[in-house]
Order: structure tokens, then C-alpha cells, then sequence
């Protein structure tokens, strides 16, 4: 497996034991090959407001003085933590200590768990084009730093980028952060423009872009429109019931779908200018003028494209170039979609606070703000304070996060950690649990949206989203997460009941309605189209994005929290809460494969969907003992231990749906069959001690866990770092493995 870096995800966080003591930016800019001058990293601080991070970089004396780094800067930043060694750890209990120890140093004062949240290389090049066409200064420290990130990302041999860190050289990554160079004020003879410009050449340059690349570019002015697939806003103005209204699509499809048709239909492009006219030199093989761009629309690199697109796609959008545009939309259409498309965006910036869904809509919604109102406008400069909340800094320099953070996702999967190993009533956790409770308890969503329906958002009132409040998206099961952790503590009498018993209601309320007619959940809603919509994916880099599917890992979150729910609180909604339970098992039963696998659609692969269908099938009594499809699962992963105890998948495993053996076992992974295998009631304890020998063997001496293979997908095909795993499962491993076998010696 080629990886586009020589370490598969940077040694992110980190290294503490063997980290030098002194300033991490000098130390990380040797590690990179030197060559880009970085800041220091001893000024940036990260400042979380209740949820809301951002990055700060102090620029003088006085302010450092005032706002002096914490740990968890030193940490993110891959920094000596100095953090102290601790007894070395023999029995599961000494290891979670030890682990909690360095762990719990991480909290931010608010309460919550921040990590970077990088992998996908296709995110920091639309921010870079919005703000190079909006014409924003980028402060020079962000610059810095981003040049770094660019740079230690490139492919060591070919000098390109991939989809996501680990990823293979493709075009989409490489036309496109060549480009983000470029605007960053990289010189085109630096040597290793050289070296990716050749590498993008072989690729056949941008015109073998996907699609989104083309839009990017055409957005520049470097490509000219008439190369990007039509992205019709007029598909909004049908009437809900046909089968293709965008409505139906998954929301980060649909969010993505409105700013860029707005885009689209304006043709907008930024002035040419010198710098986009040399890149029209430098990112085509072929001179500019004697390209007709329309020919190439459907071009693109085998490396880019991971889903072609289907003939109902290509003739439909034959249809709209040649037919629709030229000839029937009339002009008051044109204005109707656009003026409807920028409504569906101002509700979307006015429901989230202008945190936006995601990376992606967020500088898109930014850039049609930019064209609609203009510079000074209201919505465009807030769209320019909240950008930054998706930024994060870390030893290799500074990237865009996949989301604006992991705060309610990895706050509740810790105390839930927490919770496995036994130790909630323990006083030296209880500070730590109580600001995550408190956390937690704020971070709830307490309204539903403003035009909830007109603008099709799922209720949200009662729900948890992945990162914070402000962005204000139901998931089904970052919900659940929220709920049962928050039941799981204030149920202790060491807690205050923060949660009253009509928000927990709430919860409960969202979560009923989140089933599909199989029994599934997926993930920010029902799914509201048929399957056939995946022949209008024209992503082409990513599989299964169309519509939402059922997930065994949303699922079982579900399951569970209604588990839970229904022990603290037998009464409410009983009845149904009961149904959907035994509807949503008999769906995680159905989508046990043949050979006792589930695919994971979140977590790298295998390993991450078994750990969370035998926990619902666990919760339904099913053990190995008593099931046989407990027993199948169970063997499916002994048959894939490998030498030293532990498992290894790799990402290829997502892209593929099947099984990929990684060259090395990974610690999370190993955790993740641990603690299935603990569901399952797994009866022979060898094995698990095996694996959670090398798990500890692993583990630093100051606690920590260093950074192995990349964790999380999305997609299908793009990778993406969850580095608080790497605490979080195998803290609980340890726990369930303890409460399980005793507590004796490991090795
Ligand atoms: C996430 C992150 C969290 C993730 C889990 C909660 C782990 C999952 O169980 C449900 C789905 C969810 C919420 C999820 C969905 C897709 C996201 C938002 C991401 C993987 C993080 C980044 C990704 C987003 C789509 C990236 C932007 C790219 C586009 C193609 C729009």
C-alpha cells in the first residue's frame, strides 16, 4: 500500500516520550523537510467558548505572559507535554489510570474533548479559494502554517496529494492544493511545485478533475465554466413529490448542492488576474484557448474516479448543457431558483449561528454571501469570523477540521469509557466527569429551527450534534451518545440531575423518530429517497452519498440510549420505544454478513460496525454462549488476530467491503474487538488478554497512546483522524475486559 505520507497519519499528537523539549515549531519544520519557515508554536493558544474553538496565535511578549499554553495546546501542537512518567501499568486497572491520567489533562476548562479533525485533503483549497476570491487577507501566521501543513502532506515520492491523508496521488487533491499553494504565495519554481506540477501533468492536469474540482477552479477563473457539470438551483422549485427533489438527498448533499448552485447558475468567476493566468499554464497540459472546455466535463483521472458517473447522469446532463440552458430556461426561472436558493442559505447561516454543516457549505454559503451582498454585508463578515472555527493547528502546521469539532461526540464516548472501567464514583475523576456533564447539559439543542419545514431540517429540539450546539444538527447517534451519558452520570448520587426529566424526554422524542421502515437508523435523518438517486452521485470521488443509508453503528447507539432510557424511565412512550428497539435489532441482525462481519461506514471497518452490532445484539441477551451469530462474529475476527494479539485493518477495507489486513496490528482497532468481543461474552479470556497486552505494551510512560493508523471514513472512500480514540477505546477495553476477567497481571 503506497501512503501519501511517510507516516500513516502524521505522528499527529503525540510522541511525548521521545518528542524534543524545546520550541515545536522548529522541531516540526525539521521533521518536514524544513524549507517553510513556521511561527513558534509556544504563542498559539486554542480558546474554547463553549464549544466554539478557535486558534490564537500571540504575537507579543505581554499576551503570552497572560494566556499561558496549556497542556492540551502542547499536546495538539505535538509539543513535550511534560507531562510526568508514571508507574509502569501490568494489570487493565494500572493502565487506566495511567491512561486517565494523561487523558483527563486534555479536558478544556468548559468541559469537553478537541482534537484535530483532518484526513480529508480536498477541505483547506475551498477556504483558500473563498478567501482568495473574496479578496480576505489571510493573517500571516495562518499562511505560514498552512503552506507547512501543504507541504508535509505532499506525497514523499511523486510530490501530490490524495483525497484524504492516506490516500493515493489523485488530481482532485493535487490540482487543488497545488493551487491553495499557489494562493498562499508559493513561487511556481519552488522545487517542489515542480515536482507536483509534474506529477499533476502525468495525471493529464485539470481538466481530469471531478467535479468539484472543476467548480473550484472555475470559480478561480482558471477553468473556464463550461467544463463543470451542471449544478441546476431550479431542481429546488420542483414540486416535493418528484422522486429527485433535492430535499430527499442526503443533507450534506443537499447543503453542498444549494450555494453551489447558486454559484453555478451565476457563472461567477473571479477576475483573471496574473497569478490565475499562470495557473492556467500550470494546472493544464494543453494551452488554454485551444481547449473547448464543454468537450471535457465528463474527464477525469481513473485515479479520481472512485464512483463513475451512471448514463442516466451523463444524459441528463447532456440534456441541460446543450437543451436546458441554451434554449428553454427562461430568465425569470434563473432569478426564481437563485433568489430561492440564497432563502434556503440564509436560513441555513441563521439556524446555525453561521456555523454551517460543514467545511464544505460553510465557504461556499461564505462566497455566495460575498456575490449577493458584497463585501460589507452583514451575513459575509460573519461568515468570515466563524471560517476560523474549522482551522486547526497541529506539529505538521495548520488544516481544516471535517467538521467545526468532536466536542459532544468525544465527551460523551468518555465518560462512557469511564463509565466501563467502574470508576465514576471515583473522586479523583469526579471534577473531570462533572464539566463533562455540564458540558454536555449545555450543549443540547434547546429549539427547533426557524422555518424547520420550508427548509426540510429534521427536528432538532432535545438532540445532540456531532460538534457543538451552535451548528445545531440532529444526529441520530451523537443523540444518543449525549443521552446516555448524561443518564449514566446524573442517575450517581455524586452528580446533580442537570438534565431535567422533560429535556431527557426530548431526547427520546428525536431519537423515536429516526427509524427507517427496515429497522435501521441513519445518520442525520431518516432516509428520505430511493437508492436510485446514487445515479445522480456526480461526486464521482465518494460512494454512497446520495441519500442516507441504515448504519449498524447509528443503530446501535440508538438501541442502547433507548436501553438505558427505558430502565431510568419505564413509562414514557413504553410502548414504542419498545417496538422500535425489536425492529431496529432485527435490521442489525439482517445486516450481519455471511461471514459474520458488519461493514462500517464510520470507523475503519470491520472492526468499528462489530464492536457496535454486538453490543445491540447484547443488548437483545444474545451472547456467544446462547447465539450463533454472536459466535459467527466472535470468529470472524479470531480468525483475523494476528502474531502480537492485535488487529489491523486498513482503509482499503472501507473502499473495498472487504476485509484488508493492515501491516501492523492498530491500537484502536484492537480495542474496538476487545470490546466487542466483551459484549459477546467471549468465554475464552487468552486472546483478550493477548491484545490488550500489546495495547499496553504500547502505551507510554507518561499514559499516552501515540498515533497510529488513520481511525474514521466517510463516504466510502475518504479518511478521516479521530485522535481522542486512541484514549477513548482503549480505556473501555480495559475496563469491559477487567469488569469481565479480574484485574489480574497482563504479562
Ligand atoms: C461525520 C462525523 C461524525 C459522524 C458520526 C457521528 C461518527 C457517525 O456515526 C454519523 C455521521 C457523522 C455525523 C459524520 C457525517 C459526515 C461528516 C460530517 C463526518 C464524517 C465528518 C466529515 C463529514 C463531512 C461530510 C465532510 C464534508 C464533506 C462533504 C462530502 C460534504
Amino acid at each position: 500500500m503506497r501512503q501519501a505520507n511517510g507516516h500513516a497519519n502524521g505522528h499527529a499528537n503525540g510522541h511525548a516520550n521521545d518528542h524534543a523539549k524545546s520550541n515545536g515549531a522548529m522541531k516540526s519544520t525539521a521533521q518536514t523537510g524544513g524549507q517553510v519557515a513556521g511561527t513558534d508554536h509556544t504563542r498559539w493558544r486554542m480558546k474554547d467558548d463553549r464549544g466554539t474553538q478557535t486558534w490564537h496565535y500571540l504575537e507579543s511578549d505581554e499576551e503570552v505572559k497572560a494566556w499561558p499554553q496549556s497542556t492540551a495546546d502542547k499536546w495538539y501542537l505535538g509539543m513535550d507535554t511534560e507531562l510526568p512518567d508514571l508507574s509502569p501499568a501490568k494489570t487493565p486497572l494500572q493502565a487506566i489510570h495511567n491512561g486517565l491520567a494523561f487523558y483527563k489533562e486534555l479536558q478544556q476548562p468548559v468541559g469537553n474533548w478537541a482534537c484535530e479533525y483532518g484526513g480529508p485533503m480536498f477541505l483547506l483549497p475551498g477556504l483558500i479559494v473563498t478567501w482568495y476570491v473574496t479578496e480576505t487577507p489571510i493573517p500571516w501566521h495562518h499562511k505560514a502554517e498552512m503552506k507547512r501543513y501543504l507541504f508535509a502532506r505532499a506525497h514523499p515520492e511523486d510530490g501530490g496529494w490524495g483525497l484524504h491523508i492516506e490516500g493515493e496521488t489523485s488530481v482532485f487533491g493535487t490540482a487543488m492544493n497545488y493551487t491553495a499553494l499557489r494562493l498562499l504565495g508559493v513561487d511556481a519554481e519552488d522545487a517542489r511545485m515542480q515536482k507536483a506540477r509534474a506529477t499533476l501533468w502525468k495525471l493529464g492536469g485539470a481538466l481530469k478533475a471531478p467535479h468539484w474540482g472543476k467548480f473550484w477552479l472555475a470559480v478561480l477563473g482558471v477553468l473556464d465554466w463550461d467544463v463543470v457539470n451542471p449544478v441546476p438551483p431550479e431542481l429546488w422549485l420542483l414540486p416535493n413529490w418528484v422522486p429527485i427533489h433535492p430535499w430527499k438527498w442526503w443533507v450534506h448533499m443537499r447543503t453542498v448542492f444549494i450555494p453551489m448552485g447558486y454559484i453555478y447558475s451565476q457563472r461567477w468567476s473571479y477576475p483573471l488576474n496574473d497569478l490565475t493566468k499562470s495557473l492556467r499554464s500550470e494546472l493544464l497540459v494543453q494551452p488554454y484557448e485551444s481547449i473547448t472546455f464543454i468537450r471535457h466535463r465528463n474527464d477525469i483521472s481513473p485515479m479520481d474516479n472512485y464512483h463513475p458517473k451512471s448514463l442516466a447522469l451523463r444524459i441528463l446532463f447532456w440534456f441541460l448543457v446543450y437543451i436546458w440552458f441554451p434554449y428553454l430556461r427562461p430568465a425569470s426561472l434563473k432569478k426564481k431558483a437563485e433568489d430561492h436558493a440564497w432563502w434556503i442559505i440564509q436560513r441555513e447561516d441563521a439556524n446555525s449561528d453561521f456555523a454551517n454543516l460543514g467545511p464544505v457549505n460553510g465557504p461556499l454559503n461564505t462566497l455566495v454571501s460575498y456575490i449577493r451582498q458584497g463585501p460589507e454585508s452583514v451575513p459575509f463578515r460573519r461568515h468570515l469570523e466563524t471560517l476560523p472555527e474549522f482551522l486547526w493547528i497541529k506539529d505538521e502546521g495548520m488544516l481544516m477540521n471535517g467538521t467545526n469539532g468532536v466536542q459532544n461526540w468525544d465527551t460523551a464516548y468518555t465518560i462512557q469509557a469511564v463509565k466501563h472501567c467502574g470508576l465514576l464514583q471515583d473522586p479523583q475523576y469526579h471534577d473531570m466527569l462533572h464539566r463533562a456533564l455540564e458540558f454536555l447539559e449545555d450543549q443540547q439543542i434547546p429549539e427547533e429551527c426557524r422555518d424547520q419545514h420550508q427548509t426540510y431540517r429534521q427536528s432538532r429540539k432535545g438532540a445532540w450534534g456531532f460538534s457543538n450546539r451552535r451548528q445545531g444538527y440532529t444526529v441520530s447517534d451523537c443523540t444518543s451518545e449525549g443521552l446516555k451519558a448524561v443518564l449514566t452520570l446524573q442517575t450517581l448520587p455524586e452528580f446533580k440531575a442537570l438534565v431535567p426529566d422533560n429535556r431527557l424526554r426530548d431526547a427520546i422524542d428525536i431519537l423515536l423518530t429516526m427509524q427507517n421502515k427496515s429497522g435501521g437508523c441513519a445518520s442525520y435523518e431518516p432516509t428520505r429517497g430511493s437508492e436510485y438517486l446514487e445515479w445522480l452521485n456526480a461526486a464521482e470521488v465518494f460512494g454512497r452519498i446520495m441519500i442516507e443509508y441504515d448504519y449498524p453503528e447509528c443503530t446501535t447507539a440508538v438501541i442502547t440510549a433507548l436501553h438505558v432510557f427505558q430502565k431510568y424511565d419505564s413509562s414514557y412512550r413504553a410502548d414504542e420505544i419498545a417496538a422500535f428497539k425489536a425492529r431496529a435489532l432485527d435490521y442489525i441482525r439482517a445486516a450481519q454478513q455471511e461471514d459474520g462481519s458488519w461493514y462500517g461506514a464510520w470507523g475503519i471497518c470491520f472492526t468499528y460496525a462489530g464492536m457496535f452490532a454486538l453490543e445491540s445484539l447484547a443488548c437483545a441477551g444474545e451472547t456467544h454462549a446462547n447465539s450463533e451469530r454472536m459466535r459467527r462474529a466472535c470468529q470472524f475476527f479470531l480468525d483475523r488476530q494476528m502474531e502480537d494479539g492485535g488487529w489491523g485493518e486498513t482503509y482499503r477495507s472501507c473502499e473495498t467491503g472487504v476485509w484488508c489486513n493492515h501491516a501492523e496490528s492498530q491500537v484502536v482497532q484492537t480495542a474496538w474487538v476487545v470490546i466487542a468481543m466483551c459484549h459477546a461474552q467471549y468465554p475464552d479470556k487468552e486472546p483478550l488478554r493477548k491484545a490488550l497486552e500489546m495495547v499496553v505494551r504500547r502505551q507510554q510512560s507518561n499514559g499516552e497512546w501515540l498515533q497510529e493508523a488513520i481511525e474514521g471514513v466517510f463516504n466510502k472512500s475518504c479518511m478521516i483522524s479521530y485522535p481522542n480514540y486512541k484514549f477513548i477505546f482503549p480505556i473501555m477495553a480495559l475496563g469491559m475486559y477487567k469488569e469481565r476477567f479480574g484485574d489480574e497481571e497482563l504479562f
